[in-house]
């Protein structure tokens, strides 16, 4: 056995959304998949991937998974970014899954084994006004959700990030995806001081109905200044949140502090980071309590697992990014290092499509608000090429913010 990689392809397809996949095969037959689906830019990875991955991944020893990501890293010259983070990403995870499929194992087992039986999950709740709401999070409770997301439409603002009621074009009950299909990105609109207002009314009546115990999550998607944050924050303490996700925009580590230093509502941040620089100072200077990167795009499950490891030292836990464009390749991949960490905090959940699981098997189990990742070999995803093939890239883009003057705005 010479587990030498004689393929890699690459695939993108769009089950409802797009994705982009890459397949890399051994001599020995063995395949294994990654995900690179970067959203709204998904073309740019996939044209990476093709135009200077592939061809140096012909040849390799696909068992040495730590010297590939180094090679892919550090020989590009040019570090980091979304774009190279994300290919790096899906050699990585279809290394992990060749390895697995080698051993025979699934991959959290090489990975250290269980720590858990389960991967505690949230589920998104959303409504546009009390009674919507509600609605909502009693039918995301029935679903066996044992934590919860909430956000909420705000008064004086037209269109809002994570609101269900909006239209999408997928034409599947696609509430949580915010891409749009088409060649422009959809303009919403943004009033920082009508929804720091409206916020804390929206989770006092959720208290006041659904009682102290439900962990309950909020997502502030980058759009505050560290003292508006601080402001949320601080409103927000007597409602007791789980986490207060994105509350400023991720660059600038710094502005964390002055936020920390105000408030005690648990802070998670990290879903657009590719790296560990961009979250090294929030991890030492104890600025967080939940990270939020994805596998996908922070590089694979190794330099997550790396960052995991240096959280664990300060308390910090996981919380994954787990929206639809992370595909079940990315997902799966951050599930299998969530059930073998100690440091796992909550994964965030939104089923994929009927669509998608024609082009992806999964093997991840969701029952009772746990996920499970499965016992098949490597990652436990496969992919179907043919199926994948009846859905074409479609072109969408995320959305876009401005303020009442016209001001481009944090989306
Ligand atoms: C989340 C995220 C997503 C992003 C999306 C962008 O918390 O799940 O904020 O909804 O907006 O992943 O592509
Ligand atoms: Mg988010």
């Amino acid at each position: 056995m010479s587990a030498k990689i004689i393929k890699a392809e690459v695939f993108v397809t769009s089950p409802s959304r797009n994705f982009v996949t890459l397949r890399l095969t051994t001599d020995d037959g063995v395949i294994g998949i990654g995900d690179a689906t970067l959203n709204g830019r998904e073309l740019a990875v996939a044209t990476y991937l093709q135009e200077h991955v592939a061809q140096l991944m012909v040849g390799r020893d696909s068992r040495n998974i730590e010297d590939t990501w180094q090679f892919l890293y550090r020989a590009a010259y040019w570090r980091r970014g979304p774009v190279t983070m994300a290919a790096i990403a899906a050699v990585d995870m279809a290394l992990w899954d060749i390895k697995g499929k080698m051993a025979g194992m699934p991959v959290y087992q090489l990975l250290g084994g269980a720590s858990r039986t389960g991967c505690r999950a949230y589920g998104h709740a959303s409504g546009t006004d009390t009674e919507s709401l509600f609605d909502s999070i009693r039918y995301e409770m029935e679903l066996g959700y044992k934590s919860i997301r909430v956000q909420t439409s705000v008064p004086g603002i037209e269109k809002l990030y994570g609101v269900a009621a909006q239209s999408q074009s997928s034409g599947e009950r696609y509430d949580f995806e915010p891409a749009n299909r088409g060649d422009w990105p959809v303009e919403e609109d943004w009033d920082t001081r009508a929804y720091l207002r409206h916020i804390p009314t929206v989770f006092e009546s959720v208290r006041n109905e659904f009682g102290p115990e439900l962990p309950l999550l909020h997502d502030g998607h980058h759009r505050m200044t560290p003292r508006e944050a601080a402001q949320l924050g601080k409103s927000l303490e007597p409602y007791d949140l789980y986490w207060l996700e994105d509350c400023t925009p991720a660059e600038n580590q710094e502005n964390l502090r002055y936020v920390r230093s105000q408030t005690t509502t648990p802070l998670a941040i990290g879903e657009v980071f590719n790296s560990v620089f961009d979250i090294k100072d929030l991890i030492q200077e104890q600025l967080i309590d939940y990270v939020r990167c994805a596998s996908t795009h922070f590089g694979g499950i190794s330099p997550l697992k790396k960052v995991m490891n240096f959280a664990e030292m300060y308390g910090i836990k996981s919380g994954f990014h787990g929206p639809t464009d992370v595909s079940p390749v990315g997902f799966a991949a951050q599930l299998h290092l969530g059930l073998s960490i100690h440091n796992y905090g909550l994964q965030e959940y939104m089923p994929h499509s009927d669509l998608t699981k024609q082009v992806f098997h999964e093997s991840l189990s969701f029952e009772d608000g746990y996920l499970h990742p499965g016992d098949a070999p490597g990652l436990g995803v496969e992919f179907d090429p043919e199926a994948a093939e009846k859905f074409p890239y479609a072109q969408a883009y995320l959305p876009y913010n401005r303020l009442a003057d016209g001001t481009v705005h944090n989306w």
